[in-house]
């Protein structure tokens, strides 16, 4: 299903085939939480953004509007009017991150709703039901996304926890797709284990050997440093499965996706291109630029002269910056916009360096250079 297409050190190009079409990696997945992006992007949208897989979250959409009504108008795919892949995470780190915990045990994690403070409970095979219902391409195994400054007493529990649940949802999602709205629907096993070399190592050794459609690895960009974060990919991912693909979650920044590639990770995700948006900080060929100041008043140019996306194309800077100043939706949603379109045209770019050989000039060039604010 994972073909590598060409390799440079430890970057890869690939190609991953799945019954919603095929994936282009390395790859950037737009995140979509509650079946929409933020700042009033449609999936029709997304199409002139060169977008090609939609992330979307178990634990928002369980909530609401629920995935049985997801379910009964025929899973994601027909309820968002979106044919291409759909990744849905597994609500574990949304729980621990989002929700009032009441208590992580063997079997799963009750907590309460950020939304109207119901009590839920969720483990392994609830995850699994949910994610089923809501037909993604993806399902995310249900893991512990662990606080990183908890000590390493506490990562061996967890990680052990998380691994026993990998069991589970793997049993669970065999036995649901059966029956299922989407009978093919593929499980991504997730690596966890802090900032503790061995646990991490350990911990990857044993879930590869379940032979999953892809890998995970979650934890990271939670309060340690880049280099922390860069030094894990290192010493883990020659652990995970070579001719699978393997899957950075939730980061980051342009550099973090240069360097995540370098390492020889081929999925990534993040909400900072659409959160920063919405804050005016706007990605460029030369940096990050925030157009609230002052100086794009009257700056009659596009957020980025090298950007062919739809704002560019057709909008000033001193327009957009007129429209979020004076809070205006469409000024969100051009910026969004701009900024998703930057994040695959920036992962469209690091595919075209590895098929002429040239990543490692390409990073040279732009990893110190496009997460820098000017
Ligand atoms: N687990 C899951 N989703 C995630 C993470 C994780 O650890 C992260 C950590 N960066 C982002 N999204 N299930
Ligand atoms: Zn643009």
């Amino acid at each position: 299903m994972f073909k590598i297409l060409k390799t440079e050190g430890r970057a890869r190009r690939g190609e991953f085939h799945t019954p919603h079409g095929t994936v282009q990696t390395p790859v950037f997945m737009n995140v979509g939480t509650s079946a929409a992006i933020k700042g009033g992007v449609s999936s029709v949208d997304l199409k002139d953004l060169k977008c090609q897989v939609e992330l979307c979250n178990t634990y928002h959409l369980h909530l609401r509007p629920g995935d049985g009504v997801v379910a009964e108008l025929g899973g994601l795919h027909k309820f968002m009017n979106w044919d291409r892949p759909i990744l849905t995470d597994s609500g574990g780190f949304q729980v621990f991150s989002l929700a009032s915990i009441r208590k992580i045990k063997e079997e799963g994690v009750s907590f309460q709703s950020h939304i109207d403070g119901q009590k839920i409970f969720m483990g392994p095979e609830e995850s699994m039901r949910i994610q089923s219902n809501l037909a993604s391409t993806i399902a995310m195994a249900f893991d512990e996304c662990a606080d990183s400054t908890l000590p390493k007493e506490y990562f061996k529990e967890s990680v052990a926890r998380t691994e026993r649940w990998l069991e589970r949802c793997k049993t669970e999602l065999a036995r649901l797709n059966k029956t299922a709205i989407n009978k093919e629907q593929m499980l991504f096993g997730i690596n966890q284990g802090g900032v503790y070399d061995d646990i991490r190592i350990e911990n990857m050794k044993k879930i590869a050997k379940l032979d999953l459609p892809g890998y995970a690895i979650g934890g990271l960009a939670v309060g340690e440093t880049a280099e922390e974060m860069y030094h894990i990919l290192d010493v883990t991912l020659p652990f995970a499965p070579e001719n699978k693909p393997r899957y950075l979650m939730g980061v980051g920044t342009p550099t973090n996706i240069i360097e995540g590639v370098a390492r020889g990770i081929d999925f990534f995700d993040c909400v900072m291109p659409s959160r920063n948006a919405r804050h005016g900080h706007l990605f460029t060929s030369n940096g990050i630029i925030n157009i609230m100041n002052l100086k794009y008043q009257t700056d009659t140019s596009p957020i980025d002269p090298n950007c062919s996306c739809p704002t560019c194309r057709n909008h000033s800077r001193a327009y957009v910056r007129h429209l979020l100043k004076a809070g205006e939706m469409l000024g969100m949603r051009l910026a969004v916009i701009h900024n998703l379109y930057f994040y695959n045209q920036l992962t469209e770019n690091i595919r075209t360096a590895l098929e002429e050989g040239r990543f490692e000039e390409f990073r040279k060039i732009y990893s110190p250079l496009l997460s820098k604010r000017i």
